[in-house]
């Protein structure tokens, strides 16, 4: 059995600024769950909670987390503050809000001081933040890395099968 999937412990941390996040990062919860990747899901606010912000980015690594998927809109500090108290890997999902079409979330994240890294993905990207979370894993995961093989080779397959309807 791999090791990673018998784990029941969450390997993954999934975080956000509010629930009102969670229509965007429920995106990553599923591909972890699609990959059978053991995840938690918290609402940790980096204004509302800071003590719970600081607690978690610092406490993360103890409690077996490999990766943070930290999402949040607007005034978007939460991945960066996680980063500063965490070294393990933080992806940054910028939510899109009703106003500024998300360029204020992607640029709060985006744009971090040297030294302490976001690998941030696109406006909503919460999907991809998923899966980047599963490349991690599966770079030192050969069960993992065949299971994203499978997941590329997949989406080779759905292409050309669109590809070739297109010509009917
Ligand atoms: C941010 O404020 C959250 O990440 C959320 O995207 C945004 C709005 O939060 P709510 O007012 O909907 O709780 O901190």
């Amino acid at each position: 059995m791999n090791p990673l999937h018998s784990s029941t412990a969450p390997l993954v941390g999934v975080v956000m600024g509010s629930d009102s996040d969670w229509r965007v990062m429920s995106d990553a919860s599923q591909v972890l769950t699609d990959f059978s990747v053991a995840h938690e899901v918290e609402v940790v606010s980096a204004h509302r909670t800071p003590d719970k912000l600081l607690r978690y980015g610092r406490e993360a690594r103890a409690r077996g987390l490999r990766a943070i998927i930290a999402g949040a809109g607007g005034a978007a500090h939460l991945p960066g503050m996680l980063a500063s108290v965490t070294t393990l890997p933080v992806i940054g999902v910028p939510v899109q809000l009703a106003t500024l079409d998300g360029l204020d979330s992607l640029l709060s994240i985006v744009q971090m001081p040297a030294g302490i890294p976001v690998a941030t993905v696109s406006i909503n990207g919460a999907k991809n933040a998923g899966l980047l979370a599963v490349r991690l894993l599966g770079a030192t995961d050969h069960a993992v890395g065949a299971q994203l093989d499978e997941y590329a080779s997949d989406l080779e397959r759905q292409v050309e099968a669109k590809n070739l309807r297109l010509k009917e």
